[in-house]
């Protein structure tokens, strides 16, 4: 299963086209607008926020309710396209009064991006590398989350830090393979702790204020899997190089760690590595998940715990000084609104990224045709395990 996206941030809006998807797969339009609110909303969030309202128009490959096995198609329109028609036109020529964008930000794709394609408005940059794009991916995600789903999959996130405020715990998922944190949703920040949230939003306040931007890392958690989902014996099996080039694949994303992360290089082995043992009912298990539910490129059975690192968006209200490309003068970079922080969102966004590339991984391993023969393919999987 992949996807393609297209659109411009103010373009009149964005496609997704999701393809390899099996028959027969339940698809609710409300549970990917469900996504799409999620990652519209955090603290910190600018004043595009107030302008769109995302929802998801599925065009092509959905009969009454289903998957056909079709390509599908899916839209979600810009709202601030009409404030941008006509400088977004894709036919005729641009506005008398058009404005181009020649002070880029450092941190955004704006310069490199202008330098690489030879044109004198970052604008042609910009629109496509903004995060806006990230919408597309979720709704596409939705078409994944519900195939995972219904193997008994759910992948969920949660915000662990804002610039420096952290959410400290002993995480309860590296024992528990079925801790599932509380109040995820309800914490303006997507963090659970309330405390740690309300630091969070303080830290927030105080960007704001400053005309400052904040980044932060966030966990990603995948429940439900069956061990031996990915591979060990090439490169491009291994689900960890997978999930970390999908994870990289979202902008601003800086650093991924996989269980204990960095802290397993300072550990000896025996501190690391997951002892295991026999269990009469479940079969094979694991003492301690630091490993972070893979090893060898392949799921253990234990949740996926992948922690993210996002950096502070670029876009500064006090900006940061750059080169006009126009008269080669030094000049403030372009700020006309931003987000102070879009940690919550971006958790959201690679929530997606991992349901995809799981999503792709058990249709390897059970089959792509249709649901009816990928469970079934599964339930034998899962009975071979058992009498091992
Ligand atoms: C973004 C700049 C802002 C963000 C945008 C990402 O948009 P604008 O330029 O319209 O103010 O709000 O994110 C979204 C629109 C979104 O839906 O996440 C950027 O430059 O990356």
């Amino acid at each position: 299963m992949r996807y393609l996206t297209a659109g411009e941030s103010h373009g009149s809006c964005l496609t997704a086209i999701v393809e390899g998807v099996p028959a027969g797969l339940k698809i609710s339009e409300s549970q990917i607008n469900t996504d799409l609110a999620r990652r519209q909303s955090g603290y910190g969030r600018g004043g595009r926020q107030k302008i769109e309202h995302d929802v998801v128009q599925v065009v092509s490959g959905v009969r009454f309710g289903r998957t056909t096995g079709a390509p599908v198609a899916l839209i979600v329109r810009n709202r601030d396209w009409e404030n941008w028609e006509e400088r977004m036109a894709p036919f005729g020529g641009p506005p008398s009064d058009l404005k181009r964008e020649v002070t880029p930000r450092p941190g955004h794709a704006d310069l490199v991006g202008a330098l690489k394609t030879d044109t004198d408005d970052c604008r042609n940059i910009l629109e496509r590398a903004s995060a806006r794009e990230t919408a597309a991916r979720v709704a596409a995600a939705g078409i994944a989350r519900e195939f995972l789903a219904d193997l008994g999959v759910e992948v969920f996130s949660y915000v662990t830090s804002i610039g420096d405020a952290r959410f400290e715990e002993d995480d309860p998922l590296m024992r528990a393979p079925d801790y599932k944190p509380l109040a995820i949703e309800t914490s303006e920040v997507r963090c659970p702790d309330e405390a740690a949230t309300e630091a969070m939003k303080a830290a927030i306040d105080r960007a704001k204020e400053a005309g400052e931007s904040l980044g932060g890392t966030f966990r990603v958690v995948a429940t439900g899997l069956v061990p031996g989902v990915g591979g060990y014996a090439t490169a491009g099996d291994r689900l960890t190089s997978r999930i970390g080039g999908a994870l990289f694949s979202i902008p601003a994303v800086k650093g991924v760690e996989f269980g204990l992360g960095f802290e397993a290089a300072r550990r000896p082995g025996s501190r690391v590595h997951d002892p295991i043992g026999l269990d009469p009912q479940a079969g094979f298990v694991r003492a301690s998940n630091n490993a972070g539910g893979l090893e060898g490129g392949m799921t253990t059975g234990m949740p996926l715990i992948v922690t993210v690192a996002m950096k502070p968006i670029p876009t500064l209200m006090t900006p940061l000084s750059t080169v006009n490309l126009d008269t080669l003068e030094a000049e403030e970079a372009s700020k006309e609104r931003s987000d102070t922080c879009a940690v919550p969102a971006c958790a959201v966004v690679a929530e997606s990224e991992v349901a995809f590339v799981l999503a792709e991984a058990y249709l390897e391993k059970f089959g792509r045709d249709a649901m009816v023969d990928i469970k079934a393919a599964l339930r034998a999987y899962r009975q071979r395990l058992k009498t091992m």
